[in-house]
């Protein structure tokens, strides 16, 4: 009587391990797992009659049985782990991508003007031997006012012009947006000392908004100090940026005196352009355009950031980054650099990874 079965019992096993190992696929796998081992799968069926045995012959059934269940429930696992890997392997050749090959960056996002600008900028002045310096967009009193030699009462100051936060510590001391970048030049002199050669473009924050003035705008400020530092040098300095970020070789410059708190002597920097019915052409043209401001380190300045001013000198400068990008790139509305809109920067922007560098000409 247990002989038979037992060998029906082998037959059963060689065909569901047969069909385990003849699964193709998960959705194959899952059928052979059900029409075995589901409610009315084959090995349910076999112990169907088991009421109609003696217990010694039930004992030894149900042991059987539960081995092929076991050994089947094996080999359903074990083929399942190998499909999911098979499948894993071929989706993932499916989906190859070669890292080496070129991105095709015309598909997708835009540089900003900003960012390219101050790219192309720092490409100019690291050729000529500058370092790049960042600092807090939070700044102090001392740092953004009292180190640059403004005076207590100096309209900077005021409330109006100048974002402050709104925590008043007891000391009546209270920090601020900084208003320009020099706050960060301070902050290198004290570090680094003399000699120093350095740019800080950032943003830049005054309480501010028309056709020409937005709340957070770009500076770009720089900073050279050495024993022989001259108005000459920051003359030579200024002609050699602006005839290479313009890529007007013959671009004049026009110093003409002025006045900052830390600048002594002061100058505002005019370049040559061109007016037409609303154009303007940057070149060698007859007209002039303001474009920076500049001058010699204030003594002052040098003092209050540790600096001996009678063995060292020093020449400083700032330009407002927008302005200078909409003059190169024709630009006509400063808001608009801060209005998000993307198909403002599908036109205006610039196409990633295409980096400025002096070797390939910054104007391709
Ligand atoms: C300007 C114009 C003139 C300037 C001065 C300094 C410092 F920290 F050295 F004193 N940094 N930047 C400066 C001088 C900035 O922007 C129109």
């Amino acid at each position: 009587m247990s002989a038979e079965p037992k060998s029906a019992l082998e037959a059963l096993k060689t065909e569901l391990l047969t069909a385990v190992g003849e699964a193709t696929d998960l959705a194959a796998l899952e059928e052979v797992r059900v029409s075995a081992l589901g409610k009315k799968g084959r090995i349910t069926g076999l112990m169907a009659d088991m009421r109609s045995l003696s217990p010694e012959e039930r004992k030894e059934r149900g042991q059987s049985m539960n081995a092929l269940k076991d050994e089947v429930g094996a080999a359903l696992d074990a083929r399942k782990a190998d499909l999911h890997k098979a499948a894993l392997a071929a989706r993932l050749e499916a989906e190859r991508i070669d890292v080496t090959l070129p991105v095709r960056p015309e598909r997708e996002g835009r540089v900003h003007p900003i960012t390219q600008t101050i790219d192309e900028l720092t490409a100019i002045f690291a050729d000529m031997g500058f370092s790049v310096a960042e600092g807090p967009d939070i700044e102090d009193d001392f740092h953004n006012f009292t180190a640059l030699n403004f005076p207590p009462g100096h309209p900077a100051r005021d409330m109006h012009d100048t974002f402050y936060l709104p925590d008043r510590p007891s000391d009546g001391s209270r920090m601020l947006l900084r208003t320009h970048t020099s706050p960060v030049q301070v902050r290198s002199l004290l570090a680094d000392k003399a000699p120093i050669r350095v740019i800080i473009p950032g943003r830049t924050y005054r309480s501010d908004y028309d056709m020409t003035h937005t709340p957070m705008f770009h500076q770009v400020e720089g900073l050279v100090v050495d024993e022989k530092t001259s108005m000459a040098n920051l003359r030579g300095c200024l002609i050699e940026f602006c005839r290479a970020f313009f890529d007007v070789d013959d671009l004049p410059l026009r110093f003409r005196p002025s006045f900052f708190p830390f600048t002594e002597p002061s100058a505002e920097v005019d370049i040559g352009c061109l007016r037409r019915g609303g154009e303007l052409k940057i070149g060698n043209f007859g007209d002039w355009l303001e474009i920076l401001g500049c001058g010699m380190v204030h003594p002052n300045v040098l003092e209050n950031c540790g600096i001996d001013s009678t063995k060292y000198q020093g020449f400083a400068f700032g330009m407002g980054i927008e302005r200078i990008a909409m003059l190169k790139y024709g630009i006509p509305d400063l808001r608009t650099f801060f209005e998000a809109d993307l198909r403002w920067l599908k036109h205006y922007g610039f196409v990633p990874l295409d980096v400025p560098s002096l070797a390939q000409g910054l104007n391709r």
